[in-house]
């Protein structure tokens, strides 16, 4: 049966995230913000909690959770700091390719850890000639005898505090993208890796974003993912996981912003009443709680999809595209509706506003989840 009702496990590991997020990264956020260091006390505390690789499977040490918990969880840490929810979510990024197509033993070996040891993985796809275009990269490995050697550059989170990473490389040019790149897991600790300097963002500043050079890193057969040639769809299906995770964490950032918005317009008063009285800003109010809510409702379908063992890239790109829009709709209304105070660092609005932004951006562009959607239609209303 469909319902919103959740039931006891869900709630008992919503209320976890939601308790630490508001004992312990509330407090923590705006100092992270203004000093950019990576987060690695709250990331620990996360860890021991049970908060970190949420989908990992009990196999390897990890919760297990279906997406749509994972998803709770999501929500309720980015509700507090979307900065420390993406150097998390990032794990779970990184995580993903392993859980679609890893043998056991690499699993054992690579998710085993993480869910051992707070250490933090990253995902490694982009580079800095091809976003959007997964089938323009040009990282390249080649087999020489037993052995991978890898070369090129990316771009991503958590690099430079990853213990490992899952890199996309074209192994294979005269195939079709879509069957010559292959998979691997790296050891950050392998010769041949140069992390870059790390870059300073608009927004979610505490979030560890850096280039990564592979020079003739040398990697062992049994790192390949899957086979040769399937990295790009395996690449793919990562998507599949983490998209409705990222939209959901837009949400809580969409939600945060309605409640703060909320409650300074009941205590700020113009004219003799409080704000909230007039309509023009009532109705800011309730078009940030209409969007929150619908937002949160793709992000549940999507993730229920995934859940019933549906392919859901449809739903993970709506959920995606329509939460991002949600999220950097609610950060600018809720700078209206504070005023002047909204453009002021001190005040919670001016952070949620520039950390809104890249959720229309990072794990596909608005446009791309739009191209995503629209491939589907013509099968789907033939
Ligand atoms: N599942 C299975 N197979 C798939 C899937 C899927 N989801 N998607 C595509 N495929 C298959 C297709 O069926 C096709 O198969 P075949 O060749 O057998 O017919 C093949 O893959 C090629 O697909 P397309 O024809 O659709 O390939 P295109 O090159 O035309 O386009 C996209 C592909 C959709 C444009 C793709 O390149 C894309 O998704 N681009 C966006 C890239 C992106 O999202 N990057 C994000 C990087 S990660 C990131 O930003 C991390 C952010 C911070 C992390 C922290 C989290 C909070
Ligand atoms: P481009 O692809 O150059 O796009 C430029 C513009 O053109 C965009 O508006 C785009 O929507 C539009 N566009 C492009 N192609 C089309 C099309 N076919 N139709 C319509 N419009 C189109 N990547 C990783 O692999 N791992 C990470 O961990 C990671 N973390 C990131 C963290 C941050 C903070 C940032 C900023 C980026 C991160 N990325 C990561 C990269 C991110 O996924 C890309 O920036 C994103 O996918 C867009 O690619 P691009 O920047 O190359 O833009």
């Amino acid at each position: 049966p469909v319902s919103f009702a959740l039931d006891e496990d869900q709630r008992g590991i919503q209320e976890l995230a939601v308790k630490f997020t508001k004992e312990t990264i509330i407090p923590a956020a705006a100092e992270y913000d203004r000093t950019m260091a990576y987060p690695w006390p709250i990331l620990k505390e996360a860890h021991e909690l049970g908060l970190l690789n949420t989908h990992v499977p009990e196999a390897y040490g990890g919760p297990e959770l279906g997406l749509l918990e994972c998803a709770l969880v999501s929500e309720a840490l980015a509700y507090g700091c979307t900065g420390i929810q993406t150097a998390m979510e990032a794990n779970g990024l990184a995580e993903a390719p392993l859980i679609v197509a890893a043998s056991h033993d690499t699993k054992m070996k690579y998710l085993g850890r993480m869910t051992e040891e707070p250490l933090m993985a990253a995902y490694c796809v982009t580079e800095p000639g091809a976003g959007s275009d997964v089938a323009g990269i040009k990282t390249k490995a080649e087999k020489k005898g037993d052995k991978w050697v890898l070369n090129g550059n990316k771009m991503c989170t958590n690099a430079g505090h990853a213990n490992w990473f899952f890199v996309l490389a074209v192994t294979d040019p005269s195939a079709p993208p879509s069957r010559g790149m292959t998979g691997f897991v790296v050891d950050a600790d392998s010769d041949g890796i140069i992390l870059g300097k790390k870059e300073i963002n608009m927004g979610q500043r505490c979030s560890d974003t850096r280039m990564v050079t592979f020079q003739d890193v040398v990697i062992p057969e049994e790192n390949v993912l899957g086979k040769p040639g399937e990295g790009f769809k395996i690449a793919m299906k990562a998507f599949d996981i983490t998209r409705p995770l990222v939209a959901s964490a837009a949400v809580g950032l969409a939600q945060r912003a309605l409640e703060e918005a909320t409650k300074y317009a009941q205590e700020r008063k113009t004219m003799g009443q409080p704000i909230i009285n007039h309509q023009g800003v009532a109705f800011m109010l309730a078009d940030m709680a209409i969007g929150a809510e619908a937002a949160r409702g793709l992000v549940w379908r999507a993730a229920w999809a995934k859940d019933c063992g549906e392919r859901n890239t449809f739903y993970a790109s709506m959920a995606k595209a329509f939460a991002s829009k949600t999220a950097v709709e609610n950060a600018n209304l809720g700078v209206q509706v504070y005023g002047g105070a909204g453009f002021n660092t001190e005040m919670p609005m001016e952070k949620l506003y520039r950390d809104a932004k890249i959720y229309e951006l990072y794990e596909g562009t608005s446009q791309i989840q739009r191209l995503i959607v629209s491939r589907n239609l013509s099968s789907l209303y033939p």
